[in-house]
């Protein structure tokens, strides 16, 4: 079977911008691609939001993508959303690039990423550790700074 792949074209109210790619090759791993650009230097919280539902921006893609309802991790933690991809660091220049895999995140069956959205955040994601009550839904990332509708490429 020939691999799935899927696009990403983040855009916000920043600005921030950036192209983000999946490719799955049967059951292994989901690999993402990507490069954003016009971020403070520094972390920013990465994740898989449930919809695709950007009529209000990305406030209205709501939750990160949890089909498994456990609580919020890093990208390589037992415990996890499907949807969380950890942190990304920017340069001095504000862009990063980064190349990520995921084995709970797939582009077919109950835990496809298809249709829903990819989230850059403003803030550093605590990854379930900062003790924050935001920690173990959202790991306190902050304000939603871009996103876009992850689509069939
Ligand atoms: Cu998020
Ligand atoms: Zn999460």
């Amino acid at each position: 079977m020939a691999p799935v792949k899927a696009i990403c074209v983040l855009k916000g109210s920043t600005e921030v911008t950036g192209t983000i790619s999946f490719v799955q090759e049967g059951t292994d791993p989901t690999t993402i691609e990507g490069e954003i650009k016009g971020l403070k230097p520094g972390k920013h919280g990465l994740h898989i939001h449930a919809l695709g539902d950007t009529t209000n921006g990305c406030t209205s893609t709501g939750p990160h993508f949890n089909p498994s309802n456990v609580e919020h991790g890093d990208i390589e933690a037992e415990v996890r959303h499907a949807g969380d991809l950890g942190n990304v660091v920017a340069g001095d220049d504000g862009i990063v690039k980064f190349k990520l895999k995921n084995n709970l995140l797939h582009l077919s069956g109950e835990n496809s990423a298809l249709g829903r959205a990819l989230v850059v955040h403003e803030d550093p994601d605590d990854l379930g550790l900062g003790g924050h009550e935001q920690s173990k839904l959202t790991g306190n990332a902050g304000a939603r700074l871009a996103c876009g509708i992850i689509g069939f490429a």
